[in-house]
């Protein structure tokens, strides 16, 4: 019989020949097209419907055994989730390296111009596996790449630096973080007591609380966001020569963010809003692309920087060190079943190949440790990497053997070394041969238990963040903590943030604390950090307040970074709103416009179904406004008839919403009463503001408004002043 083929083979399906991956995973592939129906042991099933009884209305009898297995498998169907980062997207792709790259690494996937498939998988850190993708969170950036000598994991956040130093705080981190245990609240929410508790008191967060609080931690969408490997890591030359770096990666769509008010919108309109936005564009055939960058650092250089490298709480300003681009990531393919490899998907730091090694970072130590370990749990067995989405295209013998679940069948009698029966194999590999040897790094010291004098700076890194922020990206920060800590319910844990946030900025305190309704405590005498054995003095460990240091850095901005220079519509997604009898023409040439530079229209009416515009055309809509809201698109163009979608509140808050944050807005004349109906805060006739436009037949304002991205502006001018 001949094999049944994938019924509905999208775009971005590439062929085995394409991607060596996919080849390897087709073995698994099951499809299930016009097949028979059978149990788990290929038995044909003659009935699906009726469980066996004894007499039609009698009891189910245990007999029953493909009852009993399928009921079973229900049973277990469930796996723990990911202990940190359960919400997550995956998608398929390749990473092909620049002609540079092989300078600074002997691995082969860095030589000139080798493709490596890749699996990538972004993610929220706190909530659930069902929570919401907005929330305020960190999210993650792990790249499974199948090289041809083994699994490199590139195990990243989209921001550079972390909350703590040492790896043996990540259970209290994430502790405090996750909801409170004695009545599970909040989801996906660092607003509650026990994180800013545990934050108040480890001052060594703060620079990455600068980072959380900033719009980073509320992304448009994966497919803009950087991506950070956050420890400095090493990397060797062919000559075994080590060089210390830091990972980039940086998205050629630019880093674009949500306002927050949105975000909390859309975590209740569309709460996949990022998977589905990462799903429709692979398959709208939009691939997602990053850079990947590098920030060497020569041996001797170690110690020239006034921050410690092996310090998670420290970056690299870009300023000292500039990122060279050495390869490009694109992804290309949506996962064939969510469970079987988005799910199963095991990363690890401690995937490493030839040319790329460890630094003595103590988070980083740390990890190496955790991430096996947590997969034991998770997927239940050291067989893991037999799944095939972990398995390496790269072939393995050894002897290591048996296990829950083994699926690799060792042929013959050995399963040990040294031996000379089997002519000692499988046999070590030397380094020519690709046998992977450790770095030779000098080590020397005492055992000790304690942090190094070199860490102890808090405070001046998360100052240049605050320095390097726009206006808007300052008032979004004070905002977000405003919020966080006005959910926080114990005043005292309050009073330390401000505390913690003088030693910051004044500014930045004194205005949180406005919004608090508080003064600013004074650090005179306070004891700061707790992050401290019992019997070591916290004293010397008190890092010095920043004040003074007001350097900038353009890359820590998001309005200001260069990767947002380029202003370009694609992938932008604009609701055209209209009405039956609308103008059908300029509907047409609004979205021929907008395609052609990339971006997708959808029409939003009153009601589903068909739209009949003038000159007696049809058009079908794509939502109605009670299946949509304008938190879902990044601009709204007002086709239909103004004065009756001004008497409907869905269409007046469908705009005020778009206004408020801040996208582009823009209306025919028809339309434009719907524009002067919609008013912010009650107050401000909208018509009058930026990025606001009456369309003339070419729609070229509000393209470049759409292209311009927000109007922060009207938030800042409607800000209170307290
Ligand atoms: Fe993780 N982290 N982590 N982490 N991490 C996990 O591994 C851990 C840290 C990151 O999509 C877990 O398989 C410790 C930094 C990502 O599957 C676990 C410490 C960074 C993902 C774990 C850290 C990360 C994880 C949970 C401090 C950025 C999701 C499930 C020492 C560089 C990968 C799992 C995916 C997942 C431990 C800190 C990134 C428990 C102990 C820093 C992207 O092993």
């Amino acid at each position: 019989m001949a094999k049944p083929t994938k019924t509905n083979p999208t775009s971005s399906t590439p062929t085995p020949a394409q991607d060596a991956k996919s080849a390897d995973l087709e073995q698994n592939r099951e499809y299930g097209h016009g097949e028979f129906l059978t149990s788990n042991q290929g038995l044909r099933v003659n009935d699906d419907q009726n469980s066996l009884k004894g007499g039609e209305r009698g009891p189910t009898l245990l007999e029953d055994f493909l009852l009993r297995e399928k009921i079973t498998h229900f049973d277990h169907e469930r796996i723990p989730e990911r202990v940190v980062h359960a919400r997550g997207a995956g998608a398929h792709g390749y990473f092909e390296a620049f002609d540079n790259a092989s300078q600074y690494s002997r691995a082969h996937f860095l030589q000139p111009g080798v493709r490596t498939p890749v699996f990538t998988r972004f993610s929220t850190v706190a909530g659930f596996r069902g929570s919401t993708d907005l929330a305020r969170d960190v999210r993650g950036f792990a790249v499974k790449f199948y090289t041809q000598e083994g699994i490199y994991d590139f195990v990243g956040n989209n921001i550079p630096v972390f909350f703590i130093q040492d790896a043996i705080k990540f259970p209290d981190l994430v502790h405090a973080v996750k909801p409170e245990p004695h009545n599970e609240i909040p989801q996906a929410a660092s607003a509650h007591d026990t994180f800013w508790d545990f934050i108040s008191v480890n001052p060594e967060a703060m620079h990455m609380i600068m980072w959380v609080m900033s719009d980073r931690a509320i992304p448009r969408s994966y497919r803009m966001m950087e991506g950070f490997n956050v420890h400095t890591w090493r990397l060797i030359d062919a000559e075994g020569k080590s060089r210390f770096v830091k990972f980039h990666w940086k998205p050629k769509l630019g880093i674009k963010s949500v306002a927050w008010d949105e975000a909390l919108q859309i975590s209740g309109k569309d709460p996949d809003f990022h998977r589905r936005d990462l799903f429709e564009n692979i398959e709208a055939g939009n691939f997602p692309e990053w850079e990947l960058g590098v920030q060497v650092v020569e041996q001797e250089d170690e110690f020239k920087f006034g921050f410690d490298l092996l310090d998670a709480t420290k970056i690299i300003p870009e300023e000292l060190v500039p990122v060279t681009i050495i390869g490009r990531l694109v992804l290309n393919r949506n996962p064939d079943n969510y469970f079987a490899e988005t799910e199963q998907v095991a990363f690890h730091p401690g995937h490493i190949v030839p040319g790329i090694d460890f630094t003595n970072d103590p988070l980083l130590q740390g990890r190496l440790f955790s991430y096996t370990d947590t997969q034991l749990t998770r997927l239940g067995s050291p067989n893991f990497h037999e799944i095939p989405i972990n398995r390496s295209i790269a072939p393995i013998h050894n002897n290591q053997r048996d296990g829950h679940m083994r699926q690799q069948i060792n042929v013959g009698k050995f399963s040990y070394g040294p031996n000379l029966l089997n002519d000692n194999t499988p046999k070590q590999a030397k380094q020519s041969e690709g046998g992977f040897a450790s770095h030779q790094e000098r080590v020397d010291g005492h055992k000790i238990r304690a942090r190094s004098k070199s860490f102890v700076d808090h405070y001046s890194q998360a100052r240049l963040f605050w320095n390097s922020q726009a206006d808007i990206e300052k008032v979004h920060i004070i905002k977000a903590l405003r919020f966080e800590l006005g959910k926080v319910e114990a005043e005292s844990v309050r009073q330390r943030m401000l505390l913690q946030l003088s030693l910051v900025a004044d500014e930045l305190a004194t205005r949180v604390a406005q919004g608090l309704g508080l003064e600013v405590p004074s650090a005179e005498g306070v004891q700061l950090n707790y992050s401290v054995g019992a019997d070591t003095d916290p004293a010397p460990l008190q890092s010095k307040p920043a004040t003074g240091n007001e350097s900038k850095s353009d890359a820590l901005s998001i309005e200001n970074h260069p990767l947002n220079a380029n202003k370009s519509i694609e992938t932008k997604q604009v609701a055209i709103l209209a009405t039956d009898g609308a103008d059908g023409a300029a509907i047409a040439a609004l979205t021929k416009a907008l395609q052609a530079q990339g971006a997708t229209a959808k029409l939003v009416a009153p009601h589903l179904g068909q739209l009949k515009v003038s000159g007696g055309v049809a058009l079908t809509i794509d939502f109605s406004l009670q299946t949509t809201a304008s938190v879902l698109f990044d601009g709204v163009y007002v086709v239909g008839d103004g004065q009756v979608l001004s008497q409907q509140h869905d269409a007046v808050h469908f705009v005020n919403e778009a206004f408020r944050h801040c996208k582009p807005v823009a209306a025919t004349a028809a339309g434009q009463a719907l524009l002067s109906e919609a008013a912010y805060g009650g107050a401000k006739n909208i018509l009058t503001s930026t990025g606001v436009s009456i369309g003339d037949g070419s729609h070229a304002q509000f393209l470049a408004d759409l292209a311009f991205g927000r109007f922060w502006t009207r938030e800042l001018e409607s800000e209170p002043k307290v």
